[in-house]
């Protein structure tokens, strides 16, 4: 029972990442390196997750958003996040690809897990995007985006489903690839340097 074998990514760990992701073997090996340097435990918590996004967004209270995403990336709801749903949703978020990063955009609206989004999740969503934006930011914004709600509202209304509805995978990808403005609200950037 040598540490150097538990701390080894296993071949078939491995051989997963590789089919699913685009990333290399090399690329996944140095950054399983650099997971078990920052995780020792191998397994992310949300608490932890929260200290990530708090560090990235120092001007705002990025706390309810770090759990939608982590809740996002979750994908076997244990509550942790093992190395495998780390890279994976690595590789949603940061590779080009628009239909991974919209599949993952919708798995996070998708609040309940159940297949479909409703209004309520996306003005869950939207409180939670709003935390992120500093204050300062905030007072500039759009009279028609200036609160969740607004946000919320303006967002459902490119879907053109009523209240009651409810929103497939197919038909919120279709409805953020359409229109601009829907692919802007869904997130948020802060302003660069
Ligand atoms: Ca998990
Ligand atoms: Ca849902």
């Amino acid at each position: 029972m040598g540490n150097s074998t538990s701390s080894a990514l296993s071949k078939e760990i491995l051989k997963d990442l590789k089919l699913n992701t685009h990333f290399t073997e090399d690329e996944i090996s140095q950054w399983y390196e650099n997971f078990q340097k920052q995780c020792p435990t191998g397994r992310i918590t949300p608490e932890e997750f929260e200290q990530i996004y708090a560090r990235f967004f120092p001007d705002s209270d990025a706390k309810s958003y770090a759990r939608h995403v982590f809740r996002s990336f979750d994908t076997n709801d244990d509550g942790t996040l093992d190395f495998k749903e780390y890279i994976i949703a690595l590789h949603m978020t940061s590779t080009g690809e628009p239909a991974r990063k919209l599949e993952w955009a919708f798995s996070l609206f998708d609040v309940d897990k159940n297949g479909y989004i409703n209004k309520t999740e996306v003005t869950e969503i939207c409180q939670a995007i709003f935390k992120l934006i500093p204050k300062e930011e905030q007072a500039k914004l759009p009279e028609d985006e200036n609160t969740p709600e607004k946000r919320a509202n303006k967002l459902w209304a490119y879907f053109e489903k009523k209240d009651n509805e409810r929103l497939a995978e197919g038909e919120f990808i279709k409805g953020v690839i359409e229109n601009e403005n829907a692919m802007r609200l869904i997130h948020y950037e802060p302003a660069k340097e």
